[in-house]
């Protein structure tokens, strides 16, 4: 039987790129020179793709496939992924949420303590000697402090039990209240942002939480308050945070994710209030392989059944 042939855009793990190549026929668009002129040329052999929360794949990119009927994503975002499009086209879209839950929450409260204890600075310090020259500065205090959650998913939630094992009260901003919660829904983002000792940005990414994050709610977090953002660098105004972060109107920000990865603002690598990681809240072993497990599984139970095993929700423009 001839085997399925897949489009794989961008690098996988080595150890996913061996498995898919044991059961598909794949192609590595990434070793392609011109891969537009070989879309235009070979497109439509394609009856699967592989690519990542970061690849995804325009509008314009899944035109060039035109008799795709599967697309397996590495990661829980699909903002990079024209999901509404692929779904119009009857294309099934698999992903893999809730695998990386645990290691995203791990992440996002490692940067709440660490711009909060500077304990990257504290680090250096130590490093450098200068403990001999006495005593780091005082820092800010994370446990009983209120934290603010926007975006109360999967991830929202690890983060928000979390803060609860730190005895902090939590208050969250969806786009609508959650029934399944205990925690306070707050309707405005600006009165959640006044409310907090520390925003936290675990919202989707895309066009409709686009700056979110503006100059007025990161006043309204204040010289005291610290954002920390392990969702994507859109949601946040970048330009206005580091203007904040410059002028001392906002306390600090820890970041996983910025607008145009893998650049990082200078003025923000200038700045000695930010904690700033190269997006890599779901990097660890176990929880990458979970991913690359579920890539797999996806892309069988769609070759056996016409069913990705966990489908991204149906989606309209
Ligand atoms: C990426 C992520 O999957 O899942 C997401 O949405 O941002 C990450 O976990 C990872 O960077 C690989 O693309």
């Amino acid at each position: 039987m001839n085997r399925p042939r897949i489009l794989q855009n961008g690098r996988l793990l080595p150890s996913l790129e061996a498995a898919l190549e044991q059961s598909f026929d794949v192609h590595p668009l990434w070793k392609e020179a011109d891969p537009d002129a070989y879309l235009r040329d070979h497109g439509g052999e394609f009856v699967g793709m592989v690519t990542s929360a970061i690849k995804g794949g325009s509008r314009e990119f899944l035109a060039m496939l035109p008799n795709l009927k599967v697309i397996s994503s590495f990661g829980v975002g699909y903002d990079a992924l024209d999901v509404v499009g692929a779904q119009s086209r009857g294309i099934a879209v698999g992903y893999t949420p809730d695998v990386l839950n645990d290691c995203v929450a791990d992440t996002a409260f490692s940067l709440v303590i660490n711009v909060a204890r500077r304990f990257p600075a504290c680090d250096q310090f130590t490093r450098r000697g200068d403990w001999l020259k006495g005593a780091f500065p005082l820092t800010t205090k994370v446990s009983g402090k209120r934290m603010g959650i926007l975006g109360l998913g999967r991830i929202g939630q690890t983060i928000a039990r979390r803060a609860s094992g730190f005895d902090m009260a939590i208050r969250y901003h969806n786009r609508k209240p959650r029934n399944d919660v205990a925690y306070d829904y707050e309707p405005s983002l600006k009165a959640l942002a006044e409310w907090c000792d520390f925003l936290v940005i675990a919202s989707a990414g895309g066009a409709e939480t686009k700056h979110l994050v503006s100059r007025e709610i990161l006043e309204a977090v204040g010289p005291k308050g610290f954002v920390v953002n392990i969702s994507r660098g859109s949601v946040i105004d970048e330009d206005a945070m580091i203007d904040a972060l410059e002028h001392g109107q906002l306390g600090g920000a820890g970041l996983d994710v910025y607008t145009h990865e893998p650049n990082v603002p200078e003025r923000l690598l200038k700045l000695d209030n930010v904690v700033l990681l190269p997006h890599l809240a779901s990097a660890t072993h176990e929880t990458r392989q979970a991913m690359a497990d579920l890539v797999l599984a996806n892309l069988h139970a769609f070759f056996e059944s016409g069913h990705v095993k966990v489908a991204v929700p149906p989606l309209t423009a």
